[in-house]
Formats: structure tokens, sequence, C-alpha cells
């Protein structure tokens, strides 16, 4: 059977204007995207991965529950203008996705224009603004209770059970690929101390479980192409029972580095102390009040799980045979593992100064002309974004 194309697909879906063409679209690992013109919209359409994401409906369902709270939150605080929300599309048949008769899966967004998404942080700003607008998202939805979202993907970030499943995939050895990966190997089993202090923090309940985003790499985030003003969060796709620490690690692990996630030169991987600083103030200057202090003291933490986590990920699925990320090249998924496992030593050497960064960007406030004691005072959940 012939495989429908997006501009068959598309006619399911209420869209305004008439279809002129679809582009593909974005560095994404996991769905096929799309950027559809209409004449007089534009739209971003996925074919979503069935044989990630089991069960669209639910995925949906979390996602549009998660942006009603943000639109009734920013409803609550009319000063807050600029911020724009992805918005699901529904089918003429008021479904929220379609499935095609191959038993492809596709959804429908608005697509937000004149934005930009990066790849890399180039400047402190880009960094300090891109995590600002992941911090008011979460901001917003920091009340959800997360019992009420459905885990689209179980044990996600369960380090435990991403252990489990490398060394599982290690001895089995099916692809005959262990031999190239010795010494990455070897870097995860000297770092089970990771797992076993992530499963105390959250057996013992010290970190919360909250509604999070778990996917908050830099480029699922869109900044005003003219400003470069965080102006949406996108990929909602994970958003579901999480902690912070995974959300703020995931920047860490993304925000930090000046190389890209597959780059092969490993000189280039560096983390960036000042960029850290500007992506940890934009991040806390809308979550400091909120989050706890047991989160707070975590939050580098955090850096070094997902890291770690990602790295892991990428490793057990190069030792597999490459049947989770999508690869373009040959030894992908181990190249974007020795960026990971690169950069946690980073990490790892700067500890210390990370965490006095994250100290001074939770205990000072900057000092603002003409500052009064209301302003001080002021409940974040009451500050204006812009
Ligand atoms: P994936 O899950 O495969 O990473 P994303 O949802 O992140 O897919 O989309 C891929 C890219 O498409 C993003 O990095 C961004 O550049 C662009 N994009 C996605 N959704 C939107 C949107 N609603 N408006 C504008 N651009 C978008
Ligand atoms: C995937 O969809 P994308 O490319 O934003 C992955 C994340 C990883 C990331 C690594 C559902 O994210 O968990 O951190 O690749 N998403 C899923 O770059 O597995
Ligand atoms: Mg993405």
């Amino acid at each position: 059977m012939q495989q429908q194309k997006p501009a068959e697909i598309i006619d399911n879906f209420l869209i305004k204007g008439i279809f002129i063409n679809a582009k593909s679209h974005g560095n994404g690992h996991i769905n096929d995207t799309y950027l559809i013109s209409t004449t007089s919209e534009k739209y971003i359409l996925q074919k979503l991965n069935h044989n990630i994401f089991k069960n669209i409906d639910e995925l949906n369902q979390n996602i549009i529950k998660a942006l009603d709270h943000f639109k009734k939150k920013q409803k609550e605080n009319p000063s807050i203008k600029k911020f724009m929300e992805p918005e699901i599309i529904l089918c003429k048949n008021g479904n929220n996705h379609f499935k095609d008769k191959q038993g492809n899966y596709w959804r429908l967004m608005n697509f937000i224009s004149g934005s930009t998404s990066l790849e890399v942080a180039e400047k402190p700003e880009m960094a300090f603004e891109a995590a600002k607008a992941f911090g008011y998202f979460q901001q917003k939805i920091i009340d959800l209770n997360p019992d009420d979202f459905f885990p689209i993907i179980k044990d996600f970030h369960n380090l435990e059970m991403r252990m489990k499943a490398f060394y599982n995939v290690l001895e089995k050895d099916t692809k005959n690929r262990n031999q190239f990966a010795s010494e990455e190997i070897e870097f995860v089993k000297s770092h089970e101390h990771l797992s076993i202090k992530l499963k105390e923090l959250l057996e013992s309940r010290q970190i919360p479980i909250r509604v999070a985003h778990n996917d908050t790499k830099i480029n699922n985030v869109l900044l005003d192409k003219k400003t470069l003003k965080g102006i949406s969060v996108i990929d909602l796709d994970t958003i579901m029972p999480g902690t912070i620490l995974f959300d703020f690690g995931d920047m860490v692990r993304t925000f930090t580095s000046p190389a890209e996630e597959d780059e092969t030169d490993l000189s280039k991987v560096v983390l960036r102390l000042e960029i850290f600083e500007a992506m940890a103030k934009g991040y806390l200057s809308q979550l400091k009040e909120v989050l706890t202090k047991t989160e707070i003291d975590n939050l580098v933490f955090g850096g070094k799980i997902m890291t770690f986590m990602i790295g892991l990920r990428f490793l057990t699925d190069f030792l597999e045979g490459d049947i989770y990320f999508k690869t373009s090249r040959n030894n992908h998924n181990l190249d974007r593992c020795r960026t990971q496992f690169k950069l946690l030593t980073e990490i790892e050497n700067k500890e210390d100064i990370l965490k006095k960064i994250i100290n001074e960007s939770t205990t000072k406030s900057p000092k603002k002309k003409n500052a009064t004691k209301t302003q001080k005072h002021e409940n974040p959940q009451n500050k204006d974004y812009q």
C-alpha cells in the first residue's frame, strides 16, 4: 500500500485556507515534522512515532490538559501577552489525531510564526531567554496534579530501569558492537552511583513528582526571530509526571556546550560557565520562589543524571542496532553518547562552581533601580513575563 502524503493527510483536519505545500521541518530524533502552508495559515503536521508513543490519544490529552491550564493562568494575568501556546488542531471528526490507512498517527498544531529554534546557545542572552521560557511554562503548570496525567512512556526517566536495559543489551550483544564501545561501557559502570542517588531522592520523596515537560532540549523552545526573546515552549509529547531535576538537567545537557549533540571532535565539548549562569538565572527567575530547597540544591545533580541518562540511552541504542533514535550515519548514536559522557565529565569537574552559581542565582536578587518593597515580595505567579 502506498504511503499517504502530508498533502492528503491534511485534508482530514479543520484547517483554514487551501493547502499549498508541505516541507520537512526541524531536527527531532523521534517524529517526522512538516511545515504546512495554506493560502491563509501555517501549521506543523507531525507523524508521531507510534513505536515509541503507544497511546497517541492519551499523549494528546496530556498536552491539551496542560495547555488549557497554561492558558487559564495566562488569562488570570493579562499583563503576559507575548507568550504563544502551540495548540492542537482537531480533525473534522473531532479527534485529536488522524490515523491513516497504514496505521500511522498524525497530529496538527498551529505554527508559531516569526519564531526560531536553536541547536546551540551562542550567547548568554539566548540561554537566559530560552531557559526563562521553560521556567515560565513550568511556573504556570506547577499546581497541576501529576496523578491527572498519563505516564506516556513508562519509566522514561527511571535511571535504574535504563541501567537494567543497558546491561540486558550488553549481555546479549546481538549486533556484536560491544567491542566498539569498551570505554563507554566502562564509563557507565563507573557511574552506578548516579542511579542509586536518584532512586534515594525519589523514594524518600525528597524530590517531588511534578507535571514536567521532560524534553527541555534547547530546540524545544522558540525565540522571537527578531528580538530573540523566548516566545513559546514546544514538543509537548512528554508532558507527564516527572521532576524539575529532569527539566533543568536536560537544559544543562543541551545549553551549556557549544558543540552539537553529535559532534565528533570531543575537544569542542566543554561546559561554558557563562551560559550555565545565564541559563540558571533565566529558569530560576520564574521558579526560585516555588521550588523546594532540596530541588534547588539538586539542580546540578539533575544536570549530571540527565547528561548521563541520555548518553546511556544513546549507547544502549547503538549496541542494540539503532532502533530508537533516528540516525543518519554509522556510529551516530555512539558519537552522541561520547559527547554526553564528555559533557558529564565537564560537569563533574566544575561541580563546585556550578553549585555556587545556583546559590547566587537563588539568594541574591539583582539590585533594581527604584525597586520598591512590593516588587521585592512579588509572587512569581503574578510576575509580568516580559
Ligand atoms: P520532535 O519531537 O521530533 O523533536 P518537535 O515537536 O520538537 O519534534 O518539532 C521539530 C521542530 O519543528 C522544532 O525544533 C521547531 O523548530 C519546529 N516546530 C515544532 N512545533 C512548532 C510550532 N508549533 N511552531 C513553530 N515551529 C515549530
Ligand atoms: C528525543 O524528540 P526529541 O528529539 O526532542 C528524546 C529525548 C532525548 C532527546 C535526545 C520521546 O527528543 O528523550 O533527550 O531525543 N525523546 C523521546 O536528543 O525519547
Ligand atoms: Mg523536539
